[in-house]
Formats: C-alpha cells, sequence, structure tokens
C-alpha cells in the first residue's frame, strides 16, 4: 500500500525544480497564494509536518504556533534569518540551510562588485554606452586596488572563500568576527571600529538578525574614513543604511558596492541617484548552476527526514535529533 503523502507548506514561491522533486513525497501547499492567510493556517495548519521557504518570506513564531505537527523547516539560502530558529529550537522543529554549495559563487560575486566599486567600471561603460568617449577619455580613477587593505567582517565559509580571491590579488587582509577563525593566519580585530580605522575596504559577509543589526554603523563608517570603500554581501540590516547614505553623501567615504538592502527589493532613492555607489538586485548566488545546488539540497533535507534519516544541515540553532517537548 503507498504510504500517505506529507503536508508541507511552500512559505514563498521557489524554484519549480524544487516543487517537481518534493511533489512525489509531499503534498504542496502553497501560503503565498492563499488569499486568507489566517484562514488558511486555521484550516491547513494542523495537517503541515514539513515547511520550506526562501528569501523574502518569513516562517515566524505565529506561523509555526498554528501548525502543531510541524517537525522541519528547509530554507533556500544559507542565510535564515527570516525563519524563528529560537521557536524553532525551543519546539523540537528542525531548520535546515543549504552552506558551502554556494561560497565559490558568492565570492565571485564579492571579488566583481569590489572590482566594479573600485575601479567604477559600471560608470565608464554608462559613459563610453552614452557617447562620451567620443569627446574625452574616462577620467582616471582615484580609486585602486593597488594601495588597499582589506578588512572582511565574517571569517566563515565564504569570508574564507573571499579571502583566497584577495590574497591571490596581492592585497594584505585582516578580518573580525566575535571569535579568531581557526586555520586563519590573517591578523584578527576583536573590535570592529578598530579594524575599519586600519582598512581601506570593509566587506561584510556574516549573517543578518538581531545580533548583527546596524552592526555597521556611522562610527564605523567613519573610522573606515574618506579613502574608504564598503562592500556589503551580508544582509542590508548589518548596515545602518540612513548613516550609509549620509556618508556617501558626505564624502565620509567614497564608495559603497551593495548586493543587499535593507528592505528588498526597495532601495533609497538617495543610493539609486549617486554616482559613488554599484547596487546589483542581491544576485551573489543567482546563476543557475549555484541555485540549482542550493534547490536540490533543500529538496535532499526534506527527502532524508522524510525516509527517517538525519537532515544534512540542520542549523546549529536546531541541532538533529531535536528536542520535543
Ligand atoms: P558562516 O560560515 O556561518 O560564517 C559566518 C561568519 O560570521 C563567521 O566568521 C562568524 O564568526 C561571523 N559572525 C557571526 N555572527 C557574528 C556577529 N554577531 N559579529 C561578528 N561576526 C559574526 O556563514 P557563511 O556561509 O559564510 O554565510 C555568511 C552570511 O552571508 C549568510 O548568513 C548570509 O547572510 C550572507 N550571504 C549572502 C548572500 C547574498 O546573496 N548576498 C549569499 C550567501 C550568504 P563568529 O561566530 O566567530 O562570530
Ligand atoms: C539567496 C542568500 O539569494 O544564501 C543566502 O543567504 O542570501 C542568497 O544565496 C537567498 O537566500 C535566496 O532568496
Amino acid at each position: 500500500m503507498a504510504s500517505e503523502k506529507i503536508d508541507l507548506l511552500m512559505a514563498g514561491p521557489m524554484m519549480p525544480m524544487i516543487e517537481e522533486r518534493l511533489s512525489t513525497t509531499f503534498n504542496v501547499h502553497h501560503f503565498a497564494k492563499a488569499a486568507d492567510k489566517t484562514a488558511f493556517l486555521d484550516s491547513m495548519g494542523p495537517k503541515i509536518r514539513a515547511a520550506t521557504t526562501g528569501g523574502q518570506a518569513p516562517v515566524n513564531a505565529e506561523m509555526m504556533k498554528k501548525m502543531p505537527k510541524l517537525e522541519i523547516v528547509s530554507n533556500f539560502g544559507v542565510g535564515y534569518d527570516t525563519v524563528d530558529v529560537k521557536y524553532a529550537g525551543e519546539n523540537g522543529i528542525i531548520v535546515t540551510n543549504t552552506p558551502d554549495v554556494l561560497n565559490e559563487e558568492v565570492a565571485d560575486t564579492t571579488l566583481g562588485l569590489m572590482l566594479m566599486t573600485v575601479r567604477e567600471l559600471p560608470q565608464s561603460e554608462r559613459y563610453l554606452r552614452e557617447g562620451k568617449w567620443l569627446q574625452k577619455p574616462y577620467p582616471l580613477t582615484p580609486a585602486s586596488l593597488r594601495d588597499r587593505t582589506v578588512g572582511i567582517i565574517g571569517m566563515g565559509r565564504i569570508g574564507k572563500a573571499i579571502a583566497k580571491r584577495i590574497e591571490a590579488f596581492g592585497m594584505p587582509i585582516v578580518y573580525h568576527s566575535r571569535n579568531p577563525a581557526a586555520g586563519v593566519s590573517y591578523k584578527y580585530y576583536p573590535d570592529l571600529t578598530a579594524m575599519a580605522r586600519d582598512v581601506d575596504i570593509l566587506i561584510a559577509i556574516i549573517p543578518g538578525g538581531a545580533a548583527t543589526k546596524n552592526m555597521v554603523d556611522a562610527k564605523v563608517l567613519e573610522a573606515l574614513g574618506p579613502k574608504g570603500i564598503f562592500i556589503n554581501v551580508a544582509r542590508g540590516t548589518v548596515v545602518d543604511e540612513p548613516a550609509l547614505v549620509e556618508a556617501l553623501l558626505s564624502k565620509k567615504i567614497m564608495a559603497a558596492g551593495l548586493d543587499v538592502f535593507a528592505d528588498e527589493p526597495h532601495v533609497p532613492k538617495e543610493l539609486i541617484e549617486m554616482e559613488n555607489v554599484v547596487l546589483l538586485p542581491h544576485v551573489a548566488s543567482a546563476s543557475v548552476f549555484t541555485r540549482r545546488a542550493m534547490g536540490q539540497l533543500v529538496v535532499d533535507n526534506l527527502l532524508a527526514w522524510a525516509s527517517g534519516k538525519p537532515p544534512l544541515t540542520p542549523v546549529p540553532e536546531t541541532p538533529y535529533p531535536p528536542k520535543r517537548k
């Protein structure tokens, strides 16, 4: 006798391959498509045993309370700041993410964004397209990678992949995190402001959430100084965005390259109008190759759990096996 499919809540839109590969084992219920979310959770919530989400669609405590049989939330993305892992951990719900499979892609994009920002490549490309080269050459860029030290905020999986690439560029590297990273010989700064004072490029690649909110504030930006360039591939919440806008407008820092924003997909008008910023629409991992690998890991975590095996990549806050109340 064929066993019954498991009811799964898909919190937001996801890649079609994820739903296709889940459909043999799960009944997929689309939360985002429900006109009345409360009525949907009241009627479907008691049946749901698994959930999946990515990026913009949260799985918060309020939702999880309405799914008393929920056992697993499989998150698309290594960052899982939109899932309430504290509530999940306290209630025996495993949360999984997609680490490692995106390290190289995100590190590549970070280096691209750094080069674009320092050497004004998008600006000079626009210059050519606008026919301005016919009048005179694009001005020399005030900034170069040649005389700069890089400070990385976060020396985890992706921070290390970024550092490896920057080493090949022959640039000195230092870093900040809560603890010194194992197996790393770069200079460690326990104090972020002190590191910002000593570097010319600051790259953020840390998790979002309450612990890192506005970590890069006016004081850190001031310490980075008028030659300083800020690159953010972490989360928009890690920088005080109004303070960043002010620092860029008043030339307290020279430039910024940003892949992430506080209220995506909304980007402050001031940033869009500035010439000394390069803006990307959260694309650091966004190749077909890497997004497929991330999607497969979302599926594999759920299939492992459904067959009674340990999920492949539970987050540290919700270790397997879970402690159910
Ligand atoms: P990871 O391996 O867990 O590394 C995280 C690093 O951040 C560690 O060095 C950690 O060191 C440090 N850290 C954590 N909390 C901190 C805090 N409160 N203060 C200072 N440092 C802190 O994670 P990963 O795989 O490298 O990914 C990092 C993050 O990048 C993700 O969580 C996500 O937000 C972001 N990301 C963005 C994109 C994008 O598309 N733009 C793509 C992938 C990832 P300590 O624990 O010692 O502090
Ligand atoms: C994804 C990311 O773009 O992995 C992460 O933490 O930010 C990105 O790789 C995002 O999670 C998908 O919405």
